[in-house]
């Protein structure tokens, strides 16, 4: 693996204490992804990108910038990756998933705040993750009070823009959200000097589509009944998508379902038999949060489908390919970014809850595990309508709440454990 130290210092970073989170990674990421027996050959690819993640990828945004390109960061599904493309600059997410990160948003939040949000501040404020060095632009949106606040905070340090994200899903909700939209073009616009053109929209939308589709096709195999991967690794796909250029992922992807076809053809499962199927719901799991999976995992479960962010909710929903006017183009942005993300900022959100009755029954889930971030009010009051759908519906469930430290770790597997077994 390439020495990345040089990148680092040249980015301002404090490269002594991010040494420390670049030794712990590998031992984390043996235990949960290599430890596995019979990974299909093709994930290869990305257990690279998960090795040098800080090297590989941040280089290749560094050379973009050379070449005078722009890179733009931002923490939420509803952010739309198509215009930055358009605009020609890369768009790269930002949520953090690790503890490491978490004390130093503690510095300037209260300690009452969800992990994803202080470990998203700790990582520009400490210096200690090389994408929140690179972006030209962070893009903020108002979704839960947590994050609205925070994008305050984070603005004294970063170039921020914040979208104002409806919380309702009315026509006029639709309208105001496709004014976003249009504002973010233009800011995106100065930011590169380039204009976004109807080609070059369309363009941006079939590649986030072909992203989205090669994502959609991996899930597939997970409801078969011998599902031929993890759902340990299809987590970590999902969550690469975030970060990883969108034409060579999307290949990748579908160079591993070709492999995966074969392993259905040949009824090969992961999983032994008498495993039982896990569908997850909830806050999102980002890099490299894999607790719950590897709990999961090795209690007797297999994950077949999270209905969350770095889930079904990023990859399902696909943006209308006609190649129309901008206009149009931008209005199936909208249609597609507000009225097809069920997060549980809106208010109400019922189609998220019959979404998670829709997956339970294509995936064959046998119970649901409903997740929750510490301090995330929003996720934690909708249980009250997930755990009811469910119990109506006849399917197990477990409402649990964690975060990013191990501290929980023991409770969770006898919790967990439990669950599955009376499944
Ligand atoms: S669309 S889930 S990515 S906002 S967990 S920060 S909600 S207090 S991450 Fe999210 Fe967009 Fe919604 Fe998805 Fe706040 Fe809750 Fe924390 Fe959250």
């Amino acid at each position: 693996m390439a020495d990345n130290h040089k990148m680092w210092q040249e980015l301002g970073m404090d490269v002594e204490t991010h040494d420390l989170l670049c030794e712990a990674l590998p031992q984390a990421f043996g235990d949960v992804f290599l430890s596995q027996k019979d990974r299909p050959n093709k994930m290869d690819y990305f257990n690279m990108v998960v090795a040098d993640i800080h090297g590989i990828r941040p280089s290749e945004l560094i050379e973009h910038q050379k070449n005078g390109g722009k890179v733009v960061g931002s923490f939420c599904i509803h952010v739309p990756d198509e215009v930055v493309i358009a605009a020609g600059a890369i768009a790269t997410g930002l949520c953090s998933g690790s503890q490491f990160w978490v004390p130093g948003g503690e510095k300037v939040l209260p300690t009452a705040t969800c992990p994803l949000i202080k470990a998203s501040l700790g990582a520009r404020f400490d210096r200690t993750c090389p994408f929140f060095r690179i972006c030209d632009l962070f893009v903020g949106e108002t979704t839960c009070d947590g994050k609205k606040k925070a994008w305050e905070v984070l603005s004294e340090d970063a170039p921020m823009y914040i979208m104002d994200i409806p919380q309702m899903k009315r026509q006029d909700d639709f309208e105001k959200w496709e004014k976003e939209i249009k504002n973010y073009i233009k800011k995106l616009e100065e930011l590169t000097g380039n204009t976004v053109t109807q080609d070059s929209l369309h363009d941006a939308i079939l590649t986030v589509n072909a992203k989205r589709k090669a994502l959609q096709r991996l899930n597939e195999f997970r409801k078969l009944e011998n599902i031929p991967i993890s759902g340990r690794d299809v987590l970590l796909i999902t969550q690469i998508a975030f970060y990883d250029d969108p034409k060579r992922f999307a290949q990748m992807v579908n160079i591993l379902c070709d492999e995966l076809e074969q392993r259905k053809k040949d009824n090969f499962s992961v999983y032994e038999k008498g495993t039982k199927r896990i569908l997850l719901t909830g806050t999102p799991l980002s890099i490299p949060n894999w607790k719950l999976h590897q709990i999961i995992e090795t209690s007797g479960g297999a994950v077949v489908c999270e209905e969350m962010c770095t889930g079904i909710r990023y990859s399902e929903a696909l943006v209308n390919e006609e190649k129309a006017s901008m206009e149009k183009m931008i209005e199936n942005l909208a249609q597609r970014y507000l009225g097809n993300i069920n997060c549980a900022c809106f208010t109400p959100n019922k189609s998220r809850i019959d979404d998670i009755i829709r997956l339970a029954k294509e995936y064959k889930a046998d119970g649901v595990i409903d997740v929750n971030l510490k301090f995330c009010n929003i996720y934690d009051i909708e249980g009250y309508f997930v755990e009811k759908a469910l119990a109506d519906a006849g399917i197990p469930c477990i409402g649990i709440e964690t975060d990013y430290t191990d501290e929980d770790a023991e409770q969770l597997k006898t919790r967990i454990g439990a669950f599955i077994e009376m499944l």
